[in-house]
């Protein structure tokens, strides 16, 4: 391995592929995909947009899903190789004492982290119909504590950094409006305690072709020597409407605002039948990786056409010696 992952586990059971003889592709993808389709629980219209963490000896996570109603819940689920899933059929009813945040109406696409002693989740959460960060944490993924909303609505795509910078919890977010937002840069807000935020700054906006239209914070970002490396998505606006994307970028440790590379394709665009087709076509949207700190080995959680979930595999070397040679910041 060329770069060091620093604070990182060794995952050694977590999913993994090699890259297949002859691809040329940075990311590629499980040869099983979807890993979980629609209709894994029998209530389930759909299941993608999810996040997964590795979790005693096993995995664990929070899946988005859409029942056959059409309501956005978040549900729990355990797995033993982050590849055959027992998610739970009852969605997540978070406990709280504070009476403004019992009124949950909607969340969707989740985050999940562990911070020093617990697993922080953020999602998308609706406040009185408003969209903005969700926060809650769980020891055990059985109880649910919600805090405060990280943010005023309208806001989406908050994702937590995986420790403490300067003494502040970090986090992305992607300020919005009330519908299928036609703009959206990436911003990292602070707090010394997840419930009071400041310290706004902006990190990014839509440049290149693929992702001219918004960009969003994708899974945990990754802490290594040559800084934070992050996924994030970013859409283009076709004739036949949005179509999602994901590339990379490297941040400045201490000052995750600051980017110092930033890849000027998209690693992954939709183009397996999976990722066209589905309750939204051309999306790919990734919300979670497992990174194996011992060989640098990176499987990303995406949701594809907001209809099911799949893998994708990389290394920390393949995306840096990529941003190496194709950024522009
Ligand atoms: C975004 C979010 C995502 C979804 C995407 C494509 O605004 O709602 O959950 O995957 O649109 O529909």
């Amino acid at each position: 391995m060329k770069n060091k992952i620093l604070n990182g586990d060794s995952i050694p059971n977590m999913p993994w592929q090699d890259k297949p003889q002859g691809c040329k592709e940075v990311i590629w993808r499980y040869s099983e995909n979807p890993v979980i389709k629609r209709n894994h629980l029998d209530m389930s219209n759909s299941i993608f947009n999810s996040a997964v963490v590795p979790f005693e000896g096993g995995f664990a996570g929070v899946f988005r899903v859409d029942d056959k109603a059409r309501n956005m819940e978040l549900h729990a689920g355990f797995s033993k190789d982050g590849l055959n899933w027992d998610i739970n059929e009852d969605k997540i009813v978070f406990k709280t004492d504070i009476p403004e945040m019992a009124r949950f109406q909607y969340g969707y696409d989740p985050r999940v982290v562990f911070i020093e002693d617990r697993y922080y989740v953020t999602w998308c959460n609706a406040y009185s119909h408003r969209p903005t960060i969700g926060c809650a944490y769980t020891y055990d993924f059985k109880e649910f504590v919600q805090l405060e909303n990280a943010f005023l609505p309208f806001n989406r795509n908050g994702v937590l950094f995986p420790r403490k910078i300067d003494g502040k919890f970090v986090m992305f977010s992607r300020p919005s409006d009330s519908g299928h937002t036609p703009f959206g840069d990436i911003y990292i807000s602070q707090s010394p305690d997840m419930k009071y935020w400041g310290e706004h700054r902006h990190v990014m906006g839509p440049s290149r072709g693929w992702e001219s239209t918004k960009i969003g914070a994708g899974p945990i970002p990754i802490e290594t020597d040559r800084g934070w490396l992050m996924f994030y998505h970013g859409v283009l606006t076709s004739c036949n409407g949005y179509v999602y994307s994901f590339s990379a970028a490297l941040l400045d440790i201490n000052e995750p605002w600051k980017v110092l590379k930033r890849g000027n394709e998209y690693l992954i665009s939709p183009q397996a039948y999976y990722e066209c087709v589905g309750d939204v076509q051309n999306v790919t949207f990734p919300c979670a990786n497992l990174v194996d700190a011992e060989t640098g080995r990176i499987a990303i959680y995406y949701g594809c056409a907001d209809t099911c979930t799949s893998l994708c595999f990389t290394t920390v070397d393949d995306v840096i010696d990529y941003l190496d040679n194709h950024s522009q910041v």
